[in-house]
Order: C-alpha cells, then sequence, then structure tokens
C-alpha cells in the first residue's frame, strides 16, 4: 500500500520517526510551505524565511537520499493552503491511502491532523530525550512537578556530566556561579552567521512580498539553513562563547544582543540540530578541560532539563493550557510591544533587538517584556500570541510553557513556584539599560520613578491574597508591610496613575 509520509517544517531530521517507518521505494514524502501555517499567527519574517528556506533544502536532501518528495511552495497555483488540504491532494494525485506522520508540536495541528479525511498516524517524536510516558511516570503523584529533580533524571538517563552515580563535580546545579553581571571586557565574536545563496535569496523575495507587513526586519538574514551550517554555527558557539556562557547568562548589554548565549535554539527546534549531539558537544569540550564545569553544567540543563520539562508539561496540562489565567490579567498588549516608542529604556531595546534578529535572550525574554507583562496586568493571552510571534525559534510546545507558566504565572504555579517578577534594581544590577534611560531607577515615587518600581509593588499588593503565604515570597512582603502607610499609599497611587496614562496611549 502507498503511503504519505508528511514532514513539517519544524521536522526537518533525517532520523525522524515517520522517515524511519516509511519505506523509499513504495512511499513518498510530503512538504508544504501553506498559508495556514505561515498565518496562524502573524510570525516574524525571519522566521518565515528559516523555516521556507531550510524546508527546500531538507527536501533536496531527502531527494537525493532516494526518497520521492513531493515539495508544494507557498506560490504554487495548486497549493491547496493548509497542511490537511495538502495531504487530501497529494492522496488524490498519488492514490495514497494513508498519511504517516511525526507528532506535531501543536495541538492545534494534531487535532487537524487526528480528524483529517484521509487515515492518519500519528507517530512519537524520538527527537526529545523523554517521551510523554516517561514525563507522565515522573510527574504522577508528585505534589510540584519542579524542573530540578526532572533535570537530574534525565542526567541520569543521558549519562551526560555524571561520574558513575554521582554529578561530575559533586553538584547537579551550578546556578549560584551564574548570575553575574556583564564585565566590561566582552569578548565575544557572536554567532556564525550565513550570507543569503541563490535559493535562501529566492525566499526572502517571497517572504518579503507575502509577509512584509508582519512585525520584524527580514534583512540582512543569516540564519543557517542546513545541517551541515547549523554544525558550524555549533562548533563557533563551543569554541567562542561556551566558555564564559555560564557566568555571563543572565546579563544584558546595549551594544551585545547575544552576548555568550549560542543562538542554537532555532536550529535545535526545527531539527536541523539533535539536542543531544549539541549536549554531547558542550560535554566533550569539558572533557577536554576548554570550559568550565559551570558553562558546560549550566548550558547542558538548559537542553535536557529546561527544554525537555516544558515539552514534558505542554503534552501534560493539554490543549487549554494557553488559554490560563489565573490572576485575571486583561490589560491589553501595550503598543510599544510592535515597536510603538516608550521611555523605558530596557523594553525598547529588548524590542528594538527582537524585531531585527527575532531573538533575544532568555534573561531579556523573562526579566524585561515578560516581567513589565506581569507586572502591569496584561492579558497572558495575548503575551503568549507575541512571543510566539516575534522569535524565530518560537512553537507553541516550547514557547506557552515558557511564556504562560515562567514568565505569567498564569498556570497558577505549575512551572514557577513563585512568580517572576522584579524592580528596576535587578535590570539595573544585570545590565547598562538605566544608564541610558529617562527613568530614574533609584526613584521609587513621584517624577521619574522607574515604571518597574512602582508595578513591582502594585503587582504584590493587589496578588497579596495568593502570595502572602508563599515562603519564598515572605521578604517581599515583609519589606513591603515596613514601609510607612503614607509612602505605600503614595506608591500604588503613582503606579495606578502611571498605568492609567498607559492606557490612554500617552508615550510612558
Ligand atoms: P541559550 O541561552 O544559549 O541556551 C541554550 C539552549 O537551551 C537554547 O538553545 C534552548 O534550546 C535551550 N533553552 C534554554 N532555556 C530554555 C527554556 N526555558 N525552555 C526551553 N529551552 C531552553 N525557547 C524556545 O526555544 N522557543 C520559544 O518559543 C521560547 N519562548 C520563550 C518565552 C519566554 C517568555 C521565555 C522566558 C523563554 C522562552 N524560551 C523559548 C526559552 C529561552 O529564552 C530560549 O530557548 C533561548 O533564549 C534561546 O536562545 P539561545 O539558543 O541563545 O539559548
Ligand atoms: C511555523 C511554520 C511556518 C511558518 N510555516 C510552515 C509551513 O508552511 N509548512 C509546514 O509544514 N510547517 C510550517 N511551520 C511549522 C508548523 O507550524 C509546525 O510544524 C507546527 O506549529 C507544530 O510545531
Ligand atoms: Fe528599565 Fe527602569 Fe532601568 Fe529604565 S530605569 S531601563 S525603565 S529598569
Amino acid at each position: 500500500m502507498k503511503r504519505l509520509v508528511l514532514v513539517l517544517g519544524d521536522q526537518l531530521s533525517q532520523g525522524l520517526s515517520a522517515l524511519q517507518e516509511a519505506e523509499r521505494e513504495s512511499d513518498i514524502v510530503v512538504m508544504a510551505e501553506v498559508a495556514e501555517e505561515a498565518g496562524y499567527v502573524k510570525h516574524h519574517p525571519k522566521k518565515i524565511a528559516l523555516i521556507f528556506a531550510a524546508m527546500r533544502k531538507f527536501a533536496q536532501v531527502l531527494q537525493s537520499d532516494g526518497w520521492d518528495v513531493r515539495y508544494t511552495k507557498l506560490d504554487d497555483e495548486e497549493n491547496a493552503g493548509s497542511i490537511v488540504g495538502e495531504l487530501l491532494r497529494r492522496a488524490q494525485e498519488t492514490g495514497a491511502e494513508e498519511v504517516i506522520c511525526t507528532e506535531p508540536g501543536e495541538w492545534r495541528l494534531i487535532e487537524k491532523l487526528k480528524y483529517a479525511p484521509v487515515k492518519t498516524r500519528i507517530l512519537p517524536d524520538g527527537r526529545f530525550i523523554a517521551s510523554h510516558g516517561e514525563f507522565e511516570r515522573w510527574a504522577e503523584g508528585r505534589k510540584a512537578l519542579r524542573m530540578e529533580y526532572f533535570y537530574r533524571e534525565m542526567r541520569r538517563k543521558t549519562g551526560l556530566l555524571m561520574e558513575g552515580e554521582e554529578p561530575a563535580g559533586d553538584k547537579w546545579n551550578f546556578d549560584h556561579d551564574n548570575r553575574k553581571p556583564a564585565p566590561d571586557d566582552v569578548s565575544v565574536e557572536g554567532p556564525l552567521w550565513f550570507e543569503p545563496d541563490t535559493e535562501v535569496e529566492e525566499v526572502l523575495s517571497l517572504v518579503e512580498a507575502r509577509f512584509g507587513d508582519h512585525f520584524g526586519d527580514l534583512r540582512p538574514f543569516g540564519f543557517a539553513t542546513t545541517r551541515g551550517q547549523a554544525l558550524e554555527a555549533l562548533e563557533h558557539f563551543v569554541k567562542q562563547a561556551l566558555p564564559r556562557f555560564g557566568d555571563y547568562q543572565d546579563a544584558m548589554l546595549e551594544s551585545h544582543a547575544f552576548l555568550y548565549h549560542a543562538v542554537l535554539s532555532p536550529y535545535i527546534n526545527i531539527g536541523l540540530l539533535d539536542p543531544l549531539e549539541v549536549c554531547q558537544a558542550v560535554e566533550k569540550a569539558w572533557k577536554k578541560g576548554d570550559v568550565p564545569i559551570n558553562a558546560a553544567e549550566g548550558f547542558i540543563r538548559q537542553i535536557i532539563g529546561w527544554r525537555e520539562y516544558v515539552r514534558g508539561i505542554y503534552f501534560l496540562e493539554g490543549p487549554e493550557y494557553p488559554q490560563r489565567n489565573v490572576l485575571k490579567h486583561d490589560r491589553d498588549l501595550p503598543a510599544f510591544y510592535w515597536g510603538a516608542e516608550t521611555k523605558m529604556n530596557c523594553v525598547s531595546h529588548a524590542v528594538a533587538q527582537t524585531r531585527e534578529h527575532a531573538y533575544a535572550h532568555h534573561i531579556q525574554r523573562l526579566m524585561v517584556t515578560g516581567n513589565f507583562a506581569l507586572l502591569a496586568g496584561v492579558d497572558p493571552y495575548q503575551v503568549h500570541e507575541w512571543y510566539l510571534e516575534v522569535y524565530a525559534d518560537a512553537f507553541e510546545w516550547v514557547e506557552s510553557p515558557n511564556t504562560v507558566g515562567m514568565s505569567q504565572f498564569a498556570d497558577g504555579g505549575v512551572i514557577a513556584s513563585k512568580p517572576y517578577v522584579s524592580s528596576g534594581a535587578y535590570i539595573n544590577r544585570m545590565s547598562d539599560y538605566c544608564k541610558g534611560c529617562a527613568y530614574k531607577v533609584s526613584v521609587k515615587t513621584g517624577e521619574g520613578a522607574c515604571p518597574f518600581n512602582l508595578l513591582y509593588w502594585h503587582f504584590l499588593d493587589r496578588h497579596r491574597d495568593r502570595f502572602k503565604d508563599n515562603a519564598r515570597m515572605g521578604n517581599m512582603y515583609r519589606t513591603w508591610d515596613r514601609m510607612d502607610e503614607e509612602r505605600r499609599k503614595t506608591v500604588l497611587k503613582d503606579a495606578e496613575s502611571w498605568l492609567a496614562r498607559l492606557d490612554t496611549g500617552e508615550v510612558v
């Protein structure tokens, strides 16, 4: 029986379960650039270009490996406009009676494929370290699903940074060493970029014509679009940036968008790199003595810990997860998330960089744009859609737990044991943003007060009932309660009037 093998834009791995299961001689690979996937949110143009260019090049690899690949470009006349539509069209064309595919990374598409009018078999995605079953077994019966304990299981399972049963360096987690503010002598080349070739140029022209109205700069475009290039980017990162990755993981600098970060998530998430091979390259560098343990452990934890854990949560919690809103936040996402003017230098900078690169590193996402949205009480669904649109690495399975759970606390604490909120002091300690800001980070009320300072107390005050008994927040409430009543009233009044100006669209 002839079958179709669906390969999606974030499934560009030769070891993909659907390809493993298929017969090269008789089955037909279907790949399609479709308006529905490119338009379910208004993705950053760089993200669409990355996916289309990498899809086209992966299709060629499969063809030269002997597969019959039916590839549909976005502007092909017969393009049915959706994944299911394309499968039906190709089934008619080839007489195929069944579709096999690897599980998509989004409930939306899983549901569409489950109920497609052509028989479809969905296989587990083997590109992760933990299967759904393993995560469910780990989660079962636990009161709290904390990443740290899951991560230790993944260390044991992979053997990464293990010395027998014990963690290398006698500690599971070196996070304590990884919170240094940015140094004055930043000496790092930044990620490896690639000149677009004629095929990439063709995609860039298409994206420009069709998605020119989406937020974000398409050019210059330098992402890797093949596995070979992605491997070069990995090697470059390990040599150039990894040794200091740990130390400055949380630092932010106006002049260095990437600092010592890897900028590998877009490649891992679309399948050009395998998460385990990335971690093994890092472990190898540590074993050779080229990188310190806090860098290697810090990096490996992000991948076999956080990345696997958030995927587990997404599939455990079910399709409604992105709609959660336990704090009942309902403010509209301010226009400055789309580039409108704001006097807050940290936010303005993080957004500008996002527009330029379709990238911001973790602390910018969590402690600048995420922190602001949470303090200001923005509707978490709008925040979720923003993150899904603007980052090249954003796919719902990884984006929504990070946004809805870790950053907005909208899941009520499934992921975070306390909300990630901070006043301006944190941003000032970890960045150089405050120096060039119209607000004064040292001013707590009145003229020129940093909005993060005002909103921080406003957040704690308005959610007192929920958080007052949280052991990790006791100090925050004690500090608030120690302030005299007049001062507390002034802080809250100033916060309210700042929010009112935000709501009327004044430049704030
Ligand atoms: P590095 O800092 O160099 O880290 C190395 C690798 O670890 C990354 O490439 C990534 O694969 C992995 N990693 C690190 N942190 C996480 C994490 N929290 N969850 C999953 N993987 C992680 N990551 C995405 O891949 N896609 C998203 O859509 C996404 N949305 C986010 C939204 C918010 C609000 C927040 C706070 C974080 C989000 N993250 C997301 C996690 C993290 O910010 C990015 O993985 C990271 O910034 C990618 O850049 P990098 O490759 O330079 O990472
Ligand atoms: C994100 C994306 C985009 C922009 N376009 C396509 C596409 O045209 N064809 C395709 O197969 N996949 C695309 N993708 C990736 C899918 O949206 C992704 O597979 C699902 O969101 C599940 O993770
Ligand atoms: Fe951001 Fe406040 Fe610092 Fe300005 S002063 S950059 S608003 S933290």
